[in-house]
């Protein structure tokens, strides 16, 4: 077992990162008391009170102490993850309060590195959360869409060699039904991961709308795909914080994500927390 907590380069070719995962996963144990977990859910911008109402936090991790995790790099986002129990199922949520982007430089593997740990912790099921710009007029921010699908701009895969993985009905048909259960006003759209971190310009959020796109953002895709690698079933939610560039007239501000990410985040968490109870 890697006992080094400190900062690991999952690049290193002489590491396994499947290998690192199972380490993650360990001291996810350890530091929580809990053998195992049931569903994972990653916090994007805009969803960070959701995890409050889901559940009791029975215990908080700091990121330095799991192998493989980097504090957060984002304005608004924790540098943790918590072990939470789901309402009264007995069962227990790992939620994770930040997540490792592309744009940060630090390399695919620990775009992933989260979603990987998630399995190896026993989950079978993951949320992925996100904060995104719009493509749809009728999407004002604060909106929360489902993902039905995704298509993957940043041209690179979490999956190496030949893993050639079937991603057809990657988004889970079974977790949008129970969300829209929970929420029978839930729209669904089409995910289109930029690499960032700047924003689109308007020409490429028009490219995007062509290409089948209704939603913007730097995040997901590729956990996804390292998800349904992992034999995880995926549920993603976008809360649309902004209209992408050009479909407002106003200019994009991480300021006003922030905002619409507070206005919206009872609406966000109380429909979390119902979807993930009934996981
Ligand atoms: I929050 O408009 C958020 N994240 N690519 N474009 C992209 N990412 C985003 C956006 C956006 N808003």
């Amino acid at each position: 077992m890697n006992t080094d907590t400190g900062p690991l380069d999952l690049n290193d070719p002489a590491i396994d990162p499947m290998e690192v995962a199972r380490d993650a996963a360990a001291a996810i144990a350890k530091h929580s008391g809990a053998e195992r977990h049931d569903v994972a859910l990653v916090i994007g911008s805009g969803w960070g009170e959701a995890a409050d109402l889901i559940g009791e936090t029975l215990a908080e991790i700091d990121n330095t102490d799991v192998p493989g995790f980097a504090k957060a790099a984002v304005a608004g986002h924790s540098g943790t993850m918590r072990s939470v129990a789901i309402g009264d199922t007995g069962k227990r949520a790992l939620v994770y309060g930040t997540r490792t982007h592309l744009y940060e430089g630090r390399g695919v593997r620990a775009v992933v590195h989260g979603v990987r740990t998630a399995a190896a912790a026993g989950c079978s099921t993951i949320v992925l959360t996100n904060g995104c710009g719009g493509l749809r007029e009728e999407w004002p921010p604060g909106t929360p869409v489902l993902i039905s699908d995704h298509i993957n701009l940043t041209a690179v895969s979490p999956l190496e060699g030949a893993t050639f993985v079937d991603l057809t009905d990657l988004y889970s048909p079974r977790l949008r039904d129970i969300a829209r259960d929970c929420d029978p006003t839930l729209d669904e759209g089409v995910y289109v991961q930029f690499r960032g971190p700047h924003y689109e310009t308007p020409a490429e959020v028009q490219m995007a709308k062509r290409m089948g796109g209704d939603l913007v953002g730097m995040s997901t895709t590729l956990e996804a795909i390292a998800a349904r690698h992992a034999g995880l079933e995926v549920l993603g939610i976008s809360l649309v914080t902004n209209p992408a560039a050009g479909i407002s007239k106003t200019p994009l501000s991480h300021a006003e994500v922030l905002e619409e990410g507070q206005a919206a985040a009872n609406r966000c968490g109380n429909l979390l927390a119902s979807i993930v109870t009934r996981i």
